[in-house]
């Protein structure tokens, strides 16, 4: 008889996740990262940008007929952000359980939002929601690709 496993079979996947102008004018970039990294997931590229309107407007496009999305650029683009690929299995959902929901004042304690996030435009941190939408932010990003490299200790993260 056939085994019916429900368990859906892991991805390795890297996920954009970018630390928005609030992020890093509150100092949380470090905070962020370390909980990225002590989470087990590997960090295959990073830089600080200030966004044009042009990536900003892309990125968000979306978004682009919502009532919010002109204060959405203006905030976007008002200060450096902190843009990171992280890989690791099914690091897209991964990334948004660690995010929590968009409403920092609905968001779990232990979540990044739900620590740190009293609002819902200032809310930190971005992270992609599926695969093709990673790729789409990744290659707008990092149109110079991201890095390959084995990270050693990724044998004691996966059995
Ligand atoms: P998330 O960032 O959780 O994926 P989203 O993709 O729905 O959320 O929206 C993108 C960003 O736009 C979000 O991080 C904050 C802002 N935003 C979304 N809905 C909003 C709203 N109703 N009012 C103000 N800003 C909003
Ligand atoms: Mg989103």
């Amino acid at each position: 008889m056939p085994c019916l496993s429900a368990i859906p079979v892991s991805i390795m996947e890297t996920t954009y996740i970018m630390v928005k102008p609030d992020g890093v004018q509150r100092g949380l970039v470090g905070e962020i990262i370390g909980r990225f990294e002590r989470k087990g997931l590997q960090l295959v590229a990073l830089k600080q940008v200030i966004p044009t309107e042009e990536i900003a407007r892309t990125h968000y496009a979306v978004h682009s007929e919502r009532p919010f999305f002109p204060g959405l650029m203006k905030f976007i683009t008002s200060g450096p952000v902190v843009c990171m690929a992280w890989q690791g299995k099914d690091s897209i959902s991964v990334a948004r359980l660690l995010i929590g929901p968009t409403n920092g004042r609905e968001a779990a304690p232990g979540t990044i939002r739900g620590d740190f996030g009293m609002d819902m435009g200032f809310n930190m941190i971005h992270g992609s929601d599926a695969v093709d939408t990673a790729n789409f932010e990744l290659n707008l990003w990092f149109p110079e690709g991201l890095n390959t490299w084995t990270q050693d200790s990724q044998t004691w993260v996966y059995e």
